[in-house]
């Protein structure tokens, strides 16, 4: 069946009022980029006229502002799931201009399937190449498009000429089947390969495609700092000793690391200590560090849903597909941040919370409990699930006026049960076997900034009885002393007894 080539105007013509809309990529890797720009345009048009017009928004993680920016900043959206860290889109959701489902990335692709959220009326997707019977090779991310294409009614396909045909081969599509028939997912080792190199779509679906020749947006990282030097060198440092002590196997175990720059510098760090062994990475992003320890042989092989990495080390990898191909895998979420296969594989996972309460528990996702962040991402499959769960945190953030440690987490992402290992500038904190008493001790004494040790030591000192010392009148008092006076250092435990 012969391809019909379309103008992002047209492609968006397909899209109506009240539709849920999939989009392909995972972070701004994969996303296609002009046809959510002409949604969103048609969306500005159709207010102007007076009609309603927003979508749902499936994809799979945060985008680039192609997408989540540009369809926020048009009051398109209706719902937005499972993740997003896009400023204007954080002003909607907090705004309630759109609805938000922060969920487990893992969990989005069977969620559609079961059908939770609906019906797919359109996905957008983008391609390095798509045939004309029906085969699609996606580009820097996978995300949920396997499903997205199977479920939805329409296909448009962004064709970026950016990204070459020869990518093929770098994908590995694989959809489990739904209970009652769901078999293991045959993963022993990151570099299994279990599915096809491209997604097998109906061509009769595909109702246009729209040419582009662009680079993904963002994905630069600032340069590191102290602090985030700091944490990745206490990492680096911990899991050595832990292999010294025979708690992790002196082969190593695979790697899961979160996104960002503390994640960047972690997988330096580790990269740069000779007495970490050669590692495999079995991750959601793969980051610029990856790639640099791949040329440098400290990394072995890279499974994940997404090559989030700058333009500049995108074109490296392209220009020697060569060498990096058999060294990469891109895999659909739902199989890069699968549990059964974290906890098969032994993940050793490091990932990062916005704020922690000195008995272990995580709020990843929400400043002072309710104003949200980005999302739980994939931290939630990895932690659960792995081997050695980490978290790490700078100990402060806006200038020292907000402590990453406080009483109790003013909303729970992962709980004490989940969580093994904390890690801050100032060092690191080891959990396990630990009763919350111990933990707090343990928290306070290693991770907590000086500026905030007296303040959680009294908390503790208080004498609260109960097997977890929380006083109900105080447990908060950092985030009310937010509130009020801007800053956590004012609290007096009097005022709030
Ligand atoms: O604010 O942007 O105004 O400077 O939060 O903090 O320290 O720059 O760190 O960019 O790694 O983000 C948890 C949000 C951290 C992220 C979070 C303020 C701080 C700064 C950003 P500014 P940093 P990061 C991967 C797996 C989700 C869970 C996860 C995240 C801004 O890592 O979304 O790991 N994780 N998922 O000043 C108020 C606090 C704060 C605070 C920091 N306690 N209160 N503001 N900030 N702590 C995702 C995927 O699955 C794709």
């Amino acid at each position: 069946m012969a391809l019909k080539f379309i103008t992002a105007e047209e492609a968006a013509s397909f899209i109506n009022h009240d539709d849920t809309v999939g989009f392909s990529g995972f972070t701004a890797a994969g996303c296609p980029k002009v046809v959510p720009a002409a949604i969103a345009k048609r969306a500005k048009e159709e207010h102007e006229k007076g009609n309603p017009f927003k979508i749902g928004v499936c994809t799979g993680a945060s985008t680039g502002d192609k997408i989540d920016g540009e369809l926020a900043r048009a009051n398109a959206v209706k719902f937005r799931t499972p993740y997003q860290s896009n400023k204007d889109m954080r002003l909607a959701l907090n705004g309630h201009d759109a609805h938000y489902f922060d969920m487990h990335l893992s969990e989005l692709a069977q969620t559609l399937r079961y059908g939770y959220l609906g019906k797919i009326n359109a996905v957008i997707v983008e391609a390095a190449d798509v045939t004309e019977d029906g085969e699609i090779i996606l580009t820097a991310g996978v995300g949920i498009a396997p499903t997205l294409c199977g479920l939805a009614d329409k296909i448009i396909v962004e064709l970026n000429a950016f990204h070459p045909k020869e990518i093929r081969g770098m994908h590995d599509i694989y959809e489990p089947a739904d209970p009652p028939y769901r078999r293991e997912i045959p993963i022993y080792s990151p570099s299994d390969r279990i599915g096809t190199a491209y997604v097998k779509v109906d061509p009769k679906k595909i109702v246009g495609v729209v040419e582009t020749n662009l680079e993904n947006e963002g994905g630069e990282f600032s340069p590191l700092d102290e602090t985030t030097m700091a944490i990745g060198k206490n990492v680096a440092n911990f899991l050595v000793q832990e292999i010294k002590n025979g708690r992790l196997p002196k082969e190593f175990v695979p790697l899961q690391s979160g996104v960002g720059n503390v994640a960047n510098a972690v997988l330096g760090c580790m990269g740069e200590n000779p007495e970490i062994p050669a590692f495999n990475v079995y991750t959601e992003v793969i980051q610029d560090a990856v790639i640099s320890l791949m040329k440098s042989g400290r990394v072995k092989f890279a499974s994940g849903c997404s090559l989030t990495v700058s333009n500049e080390v995108m074109k490296e990898i392209y220009a020697d597909l060569a060498f990096f191909k058999d060294k990469i895998l891109l895999r659909p979420q739902e199989i890069s941040n699968n549990p059964e296969v974290a906890r098969r594989l032994g993940l050793v996972t490091i990932n990062t919370a916005l704020e922690a309460d000195i008995f272990g528990n995580i709020n990843s996702t929400h400043v002072t409990g309710t104003r949200m962040m980005n999302g739980i991402g994939g931290s939630g499959d990895f932690t659960r699930a792995a081997m050695l769960s980490i978290f790490t945190t700078p100990s402060t953030a806006k200038g020292g006026k907000i402590s990453a440690f406080v009483p109790m987490v003013s909303h729970l992402d992962h709980s004490e049960h989940s969580v093994k290992i904390m890690i801050t500038e100032y060092g690191v904190a080891d959990l396990r076997g630990k009763s919350p008493i111990q933990r707090a001790r343990c928290i306070i004494d290693n991770c907590v900034h000086p500026d905030y040790k007296p303040l959680l030591n009294e908390y503790l000192e208080m004498g609260i009885k109960g097997h977890t010392p929380q006083n109900l009148k105080c447990c908060f008092a950092f985030h009310q002393e937010l509130v009020n006076s801007g800053d956590m250092r004012n609290v007096n435990w009097e005022t709030y007894k």
